[in-house]
C-alpha cells in the first residue's frame, strides 16, 4: 500500500533527502528511487528546493519518486566554464547584498549578479548594508541612482541600527529567499538580525536517528518565523557567467536595454563597435548608465572567451 506525496527537499547529504511534505508539513527522511540515483551519479542532483513526488511504503520510509519540474535554479559554473553545478532550486528572490564601504561596493559585481538573477528570472533586491557608516547616505544614493533608474528595488539597511531589518522581514515572507554579496558586507548578520535563532541552528550538529555522525550538508533551507524559507547555500557569489550566458542573450539581461535592442542596424549587433547602434546611443544619452554599460562589456568578453 503505497502514499503518495508532494514536499520540498529542505537538505541533501549524506545520501539522504531531508523533504517537508506539502500536505503535512511533517519532515521526513527520503531516499532517493533507483533511476533517480543513477542521475544523481550522473551529476543530475535532487538539489534543496527541489518540489518531489514521494511515496511512502508500508514499512513507513519514504522515497523520492520523482522531481518536478524547477521553475529556476541557482548554478555555478566551476572554472573550465562547462561544468555547472546546481546549488538550489525554485528561488522566489535573491537578495543581493552590498556595503556603502568596508568593503567598497562594487558595482561590476552587482551586475553579475542580477544578470544571473534576470536569466533565470529571480527577483533580485538589491540591499545596501552598513548605513551606521560615515559618508553611507552619499554612497548609497549613488548606487540607488543608478539601480532604481533601471527598475530594481533598493532597501537600506544597517545591523547596528536595525535601520531596513522590517522591511527585509515584510520581505521574505513567501517562497525561497537567496542572499549574494562579496564576503563581509553583512549577509549573515542580516540573516541574525532578521532572525536571531538562526545562528543557533547553524551551529547545531546534525545527530540524525541519534547517531550522532556527521554529514555533510551540501546546502539547506532554514524557515524563518515569517512563514519564509532562507536558502542556506555557499557559492552564489563567486559565479560565473561563463557557460550559463550566452553572448547573444546578455545584453536582454539588462532590462535598460531592452527598448533599444531591435533598433540597432545589425541583427546580431555587439553593441560594442558596430556603426549605429541604438544601444550606444542611449549610452551617449544617458539612458544606460555608463557603470552597468561598462559591465555588459566586461561580462561580454568573459562569456566569449572559453
Ligand atoms: N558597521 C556595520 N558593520 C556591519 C553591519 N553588518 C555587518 N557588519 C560587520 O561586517 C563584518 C562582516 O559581516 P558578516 O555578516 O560576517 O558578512 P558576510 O557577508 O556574511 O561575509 P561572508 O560570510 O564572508 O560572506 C562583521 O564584522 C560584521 O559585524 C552593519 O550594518 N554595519
Ligand atoms: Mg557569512
Ligand atoms: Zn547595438
Amino acid at each position: 500500500m503505497l502514499e503518495e506525496m508532494t514536499g520540498v527537499v529542505h537538505s541533501v547529504g549524506g545520501g539522504s533527502y531531508q523533504v517537508v511534505l506539502s500536505f503535512s508539513e511533517a519532515s521526513v527522511e527520503a531516499y532517493l528511487r533507483g533511476r533517480l540515483k543513477l542521475e544523481d551519479r550522473l551529476g543530475e542532483q535532487v538539489v534543496i528546493g527541489d518540489l518531489v513526488r514521494t511515496s511512502q511504503a508500508a514499512g513507513g520510509s519514504h522515497v523520492i519518486e520523482e522531481v518536478l519540474p524547477r521553475r529556476n535554479v541557482i548554478a555555478r559554473s566551476r572554472g573550465s566554464g562547462t561544468a555547472i553545478k546546481v546549488l538550489v532550486a525554485n528561488v522566489d528572490r535573491v537578495l543581493l547584498v552590498v556595503a556603502v564601504s568596508r568593503p567598497q561596493p562594487k558595482t561590476d559585481f552587482i551586475d553579475r549578479m542580477l544578470v544571473l538573477a534576470e536569466l533565470e528570472g529571480i527577483k533580485p533586491l538589491i540591499v545596501i548594508n552598513k548605513m551606521d557608516l560615515k559618508s553611507a547616505e552619499n554612497e548609497a544614493d549613488i548606487l540607488e541612482d543608478v539601480y532604481r533608474s533601471v527598475g530594481y528595488d533598493v532597501i537600506r539597511t544597517s545591523t547596528v541600527t536595525n535601520q531596513g531589518i522590517d522591511r527585509l522581514a515584510l520581505e521574505t515572507t513567501q517562497g525561497i529567499t537567496a542572499f549574494a554579496g562579496q564576503s563581509g558586507v553583512g549577509k549573515s548578520s542580516l540573516i541574525n538580525s532578521l532572525e536571531p535563532q538562526i545562528s543557533l541552528k547553524t551551529s547545531e550538529v546534525s545527530a540524525r536517528h541519534g547517531t550522532g555522525r556527521h554529514t555533510t550538508v551540501r546546502g539547506r533551507l532554514i524557515p524563518f518565523s515569517n512563514g519564509g524559507l532562507l536558502a542556506d547555500t555557499p557559492g552564489f557569489s563567486d559565479a560565473g557567467v561563463k557557460g550559463l550566458v550566452a553572448q547573444g542573450v546578455l545584453g536582454s539581461l539588462f532590462p535598460e536595454f531592452l527598448p533599444y535592442l531591435s533598433d540597432c542596424q545589425f541583427r546580431n549587433c555587439s553593441h560594442l563597435h558596430e556603426p549605429n547602434c541604438s544601444v550606444r546611443k542611449a549610452l551617449s544619452g544617458g539612458a544606460i548608465r555608463p557603470s552597468r554599460f561598462e559591465s555588459y562589456r566586461m561580462l561580454y568578453d568573459e562569456v566569449k572567451v572559453s
